[in-house]
């Protein structure tokens, strides 16, 4: 009897929350509809997903164009979570993986600056050096989208052992604006991942002294539902759970190690996403995918805003000072022989006039 009148309380409770959470949710996509609509967003941010294998980058991108189309259509292929990517190439999604004719009529008008997400496939065990070099080029925009990235870390072992340098063009569309850390909270936290991840980010230019990249970073703690106690998410339950304690424990590590530790709903979002097999509709996970949208949308979020300032410190570079210092050694040694054919000229004009006055004093002494 005890336990009847448990379930009825607690499934009123859900109910009630439920509403409310639907609620938001349309106010949640109005304000990403005016998001859209302000002057300054002219282009769409391009968001990069980075994170180990079967973290659910790819479930990610789902659930986004879920809550912006409003039906779950998976587009990117998702894979069972274990070491083996399931996403082999560089995947582009523009505007979430959305077209406009999918868009219920009236919901968001400017659709065309929602974010473009670049989704590649995951790696447990990265080579540092390999890692800094690809996340270079994906931040720069130089990795056509489709490449494969056991082709590209070939490519890269293999103009290393040769000594030269692969080439590539930079494709302003493909440039990354954001960077979107994807972790699980069921997995081990990528603790080298994300020291490559800070040594890109706070590399600066020999010229400017800026930084090379003004790209933004957010962490997302994925598979949420599994963590004891979250039972309104109602998704894929089949795989390993965590204890309340286990969760805290992971995100005390998230917040250290990305230093975001009294600023995390800023900085970090607890994430659970559509998965095949568990895709009907869920307010609660749309609750979070709309607020990720509208973070990731906020004008405010840009990390430096100067990045179109022409000053810069006038600082020389390594060439320039070699240059000055070679031009600046041979204006020396110019100098010691200069002062040398002085001190030859003085010896000279001492003997000369040594001799003149010999020639002209012996007569006068006969
Ligand atoms: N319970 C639960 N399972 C999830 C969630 N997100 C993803 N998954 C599952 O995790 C597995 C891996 O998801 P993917 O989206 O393929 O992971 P990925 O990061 O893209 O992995 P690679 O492409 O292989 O690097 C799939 O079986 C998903 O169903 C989540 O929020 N909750
Ligand atoms: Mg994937």
């Amino acid at each position: 009897m005890e336990t009847e009148s448990h379930e009825v309380i607690y499934e009123r409770g859900a109910t009630q929350d439920s509403a409310e959470t639907q609620e938001e949710n349309k106010a949640l996509l109005k304000e990403i509809n005016q998001l859209c609509k302000r002057q300054d967003r002219r282009k769409p941010e391009v968001i990069f997903l980075l994170g180990g294998a079967g973290v659910g980058k790819s479930a990610m991108v789902n659930t986004l164009g879920k809550v912006i189309r409003g039906k779950y259509y998976p587009k990117a292929k998702t894979g069972s979570g274990n070491a083996k990517s399931k996403t082999l190439t560089l995947q582009w999604y523009a505007h979430c993986g959305v077209e406009d004719f999918e868009l219920q009529p009236g919901v968001l008008v400017n659709f065309s600056v929602l974010p473009n997400v670049l989704d590649a496939p995951g790696n447990d065990n990265p080579n540092a050096n390999e890692l800094r070099e690809i996340l270079e080029m994906v931040f720069e925009g130089c990795i056509p989208v489709g490449t494969s990235f056991d082709y590209l870390r070939a490519a890269l072992k293999r103009v290393k052992a040769s000594g030269s340098e692969l080439s590539f063009t930079s494709s302003e569309e493909l440039k990354v604006t954001k960077v979107v850390f994807v972790v699980s909270c069921t997995k081990d936290f990528p603790m080298q991942m994300v020291e490559c991840l800070n040594e890109v980010l706070n590399s600066y230019d020999d010229k400017t002294g800026r930084q090379k990249y003004n790209i933004d970073v957010l962490v997302v703690i994925t598979k949420y539902d599994l963590v004891d106690g979250q039972e309104r998410f109602r998704t894929d339950r089949r795989q390993e759970q965590i204890t309340k304690e286990e969760y805290l424990e992971f995100k005390n590590k998230v917040a250290k190690n990305f230093s975001i530790e009294g600023a995390m709903q800023d900085n970090c979002i607890e994430w659970v996403s559509y998965v095949d097999g568990y895709s009907e509709d869920n307010p609660f996970i749309d609750n979070i995918a709309l607020k990720f949208l509208r973070q990731i949308m906020r004008p405010d979020r840009s990390k430096h805003k100067m990045e179109n300032d022409p000053s810069s410190i006038a600082v020389p570079s390594r060439h320039e000072v070699e240059q000055r210092q070679m031009s600046g050694k041979e204006l020396t040694e110019d100098n010691h022989l200069y002062k040398q054919y002085i001190l030859i000229g003085l010896v000279f004009a001492c003997a000369l006039i040594a001799g003149t006055y010999k020639l002209v004093s012996k007569p006068a002494s006969k």
